[in-house]
């Protein structure tokens, strides 16, 4: 796997991003569950990179986190993974370096179940980008750098709407950061979208991928409608639906059966917040494409937790038993859009202390939002279940990111069964760059 430079065309104009390509120039992997994840990751690039697999359970040193789990790779060294694909999902990797996920270094990582090799159904992989011909240094800096003077700020989003006050805090939801140039599905806009040949009345598996540096989406279906069967990667009992939340990060895997006819099918994704929309098609044979307006007709609102709430896993089980020695940790997350701050407990990533666990315990997390923006909380080498929101106990869904909205709480329950230092952090990539990040620690 090489981490390396390609040129892009977005909106007619050549950008120049980073990818991960296989050396037959394939982009990310796909691979099943059972096999060995043997992989050699080199480094092309003229600057260090450290590439995480977001969703896979390796070892803690084979994590791809700089100084949590292994070094940084400088430019042209490379690093031998081997770790066994312990299952099945819809995953993908990206850089924890820097800015370098902004720039578009990250890739789909497929982890097929073996099970299902034999079923009937095409399969769409989907992969979301916010994209910016700016430098992303030059993006954070106009975050950063105005500290409260609103002149400072160029680039900022300061239109972004507001969807009503927060019923717990009375707090305005502060929706998009920044102004992007374009959101890509598969590396391209609305205006040349990928148009994917698909069967008439043919089953299809969407894997739909949100790696969006800073932008929460909504998946839109159109006039289909599918079963939401799995979210990042962990099956959960089917929900139908046009219409589907897609935070920061996370995976949505959406199976539907296509009408008959020669039809096509825009598969879309808005930005929360705003009429800003990207997606591909599915076309079958004869079908007319027409072209797809880069806006919507409406805003669309903010992502909250009512699908969340809906969820549960396809197979009944916890993500860790209550017979389990109990941990409790209280993470709440504090910052502010004024001056950019962002962080846990009121710390920054370096100021922080680690949250502590011991093998074999079940650990709970409550994560509290005491600030004016929603927050997708990611946590490395564990699933985690969501047993709690706002205080409600109940079995969800296991994941492995969960967006935390303004006022909100959300209780996550996983299994330590995986040593090592692990990091806890806002996908938000501009909120983990200033200091959203602490990490777990397993005590030996
Ligand atoms: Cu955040």
């Amino acid at each position: 796997m090489r981490a390396t430079r390609r040129v892009i065309e977005v909106n007619r104009k050549a950008a120049t991003v980073f990818g991960l390509n296989q050396p037959d120039g394939r982009h990310g992997i796909v691979a099943e569950a059972g096999q060995r994840f043997h992989v050699q990751l080199v480094n092309e690039l003229d600057e260090h990179t450290l590439v995480h697999w977001h969703g896979l359970t390796p070892p803690s040193d084979q994590d791809g986190v700089p100084e949590l789990s292994q070094p940084a790779l400088d430019a042209g060294s490379g690093y031998e993974y081997d770790f066994v694909l312990a299952r099945p999902g819809t995953n993908w990797m990206h850089s924890h370096v820097g800015l370098q996920e902004q720039q578009l270094l990250a890739a789909p990582l497929i982890v097929r179940d073996p099970a299902e090799a034999a079923r009937d159904e095409q399969e769409v992989v989907v992969m979301l980008h916010d994209f910016t011909f700016r430098d992303a240094a030059e993006v954070l800096a106009g975050l950063t750098g105005g500290r409260g003077d609103m002149a400072g700020m160029a680039g900022v989003d300061h239109s972004a709407m507001s969807s009503g006050s927060s019923a717990t805090t009375g707090l305005q939801p502060h929706l998009n950061d920044i102004e992007f140039d374009a959101y890509l599905a598969n590396d391209r806009t609305l205006a040349d979208p990928e148009t994917i040949r698909v069967e008439a009345g043919g089953r299809m598996r969407l894997r739909v991928i949100n790696a969006a540096a800073s932008t929460n989406f909504w998946l839109d279906l159109g006039v289909l409608a599918g079963d939401l069967v799995a979210v990042d990667g962990h099956d959960i009992v089917p929900l139908s639906g046009s219409r589907f939340p897609l935070a920061i990060a996370q995976r949505a895997d959406i199976r539907l059966q296509l009408p008959t006819g020669a039809g096509a099918y825009p598969i879309l994704a808005v930005r929360e917040g705003d009429t800003a929309r990207t997606g591909i098609v599915l076309a079958a044979a004869g079908a007319t494409v027409r072209r797809i307006l880069d806006r919507a007709d409406t805003p669309a609102g903010a992502l909250g937790l009512e699908l969340e709430r809906r969820l549960t896993p396809a197979d009944g089980s916890m993500a860790a038993t209550t017979a389990r020695p109990l941990r409790r940790h209280v993470l709440e997350l504090t910052g502010s859009m004024m001056g950019f701050v962002w962080g846990f407990n009121g710390r920054r990533f370096g100021e922080d202390t680690p949250l502590a666990v011991r093998q074999g315990e079940r650990v709970e997390i409550a994560l509290v939002n005491r600030t004016d923006m929603s927050h997708p909380i990611h946590l490395h080498g564990h699933p985690f279940q969501v047993v709690a929101i706002d205080g409600t106990a109940f079995a969800g869904a296991v994941r492995d990111t969960v967006v935390v909205p303004v006022g909100a709480s959300v209780t996550i329950a996983l299994a330590a069964d995986n040593p090592g230092h692990w990091a806890l952090h806002c996908h938000n990539l501009y909120h983990m760059a200033v200091g959203m990040m602490t990490s777990v620690r397993y005590e030996t």
